[in-house]
């Protein structure tokens, strides 16, 4: 079994910061989420992201506290490696109101898959405060067929969701953190 906490001085583990992505096309609310999540506040006016914006935001799982690096990616700018790098849980956000941005979302599963191979991901439908314009089906038939770990609906606006959501985000992160320490140890030995 890997240890997974390293521990202080004062004897508490200290926070491992895992990287979590979130993509998807702009305007699905992919901003609003993780301001939902670590600032507890909604705002209803569009505010396009340039470029890349971290946020971080401790969490303990279990024994381990976390701390979270959401990168939050603009919708226009998913074609840069770098964002993707070392990334070791990914969440690909959808507006269930807009069928299109799942069409998109493909593109952003092919991202991830190449930029950072083997990294966990959440297929997520945004917006479900809103009447729905794709069906759950949908949803679930695309998050089945490109491998997600699973799909959610959620509303940024509601907080339906939101919470769990960034939970098990958080468990995948160490999961795959984990595994990723158990090899280093395999090519040191
Ligand atoms: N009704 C409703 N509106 C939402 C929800 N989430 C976000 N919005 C609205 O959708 C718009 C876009 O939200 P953003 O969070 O800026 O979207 P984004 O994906 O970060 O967009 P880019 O930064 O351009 O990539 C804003 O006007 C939000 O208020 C939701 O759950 N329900
Ligand atoms: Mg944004």
């Amino acid at each position: 079994m890997d240890e997974i906490a390293t521990m202080s001085t004062s004897g508490s583990p200290t926070p491992r910061t895992v990287k979590i992505v979130v993509g998807g096309e702009g305007n699905v609310g992919k901003t609003s989420l993780i301001r939902r999540y670590a600032k507890a506040k909604f705002s209803e006016a569009r505010n396009i992201t340039l470029g890349i914006d971290i946020t971080t935001q401790e969490y303990r799982l279990g024994e381990q506290p976390l701390k979270l690096a959401l990168w939050d990616i603009e919708g226009q700018a998913g074609n840069r490696p770098n964002f993707y790098l070392g990334a070791q849980a990914a969440l690909l956000v959808f507006d269930l109101t807009a069928p299109h941005s799942l069409e998109a979302l493909q593109t952003w599963v092919d991202r991830v898959k190449r930029y950072a191979p083997d990294t966990p991901f959440i297929v997520a439908g945004n917006k479900s405060d809103l009447p729905l314009a794709v069906p759950t089906e949908w949803g679930i038939a695309f998050a089945t067929y490109v491998g997600a770990d699973r799909f959610v609906q959620l509303s940024a606006k509601a907080d339906t969701n939101v919470t769990p959501t960034f939970v098990r985000l958080a468990e995948l992160a160490l999961i795959r953190a984990q595994a990723d320490a158990g090899n280093d140890d395999l090519a040191r030995s």
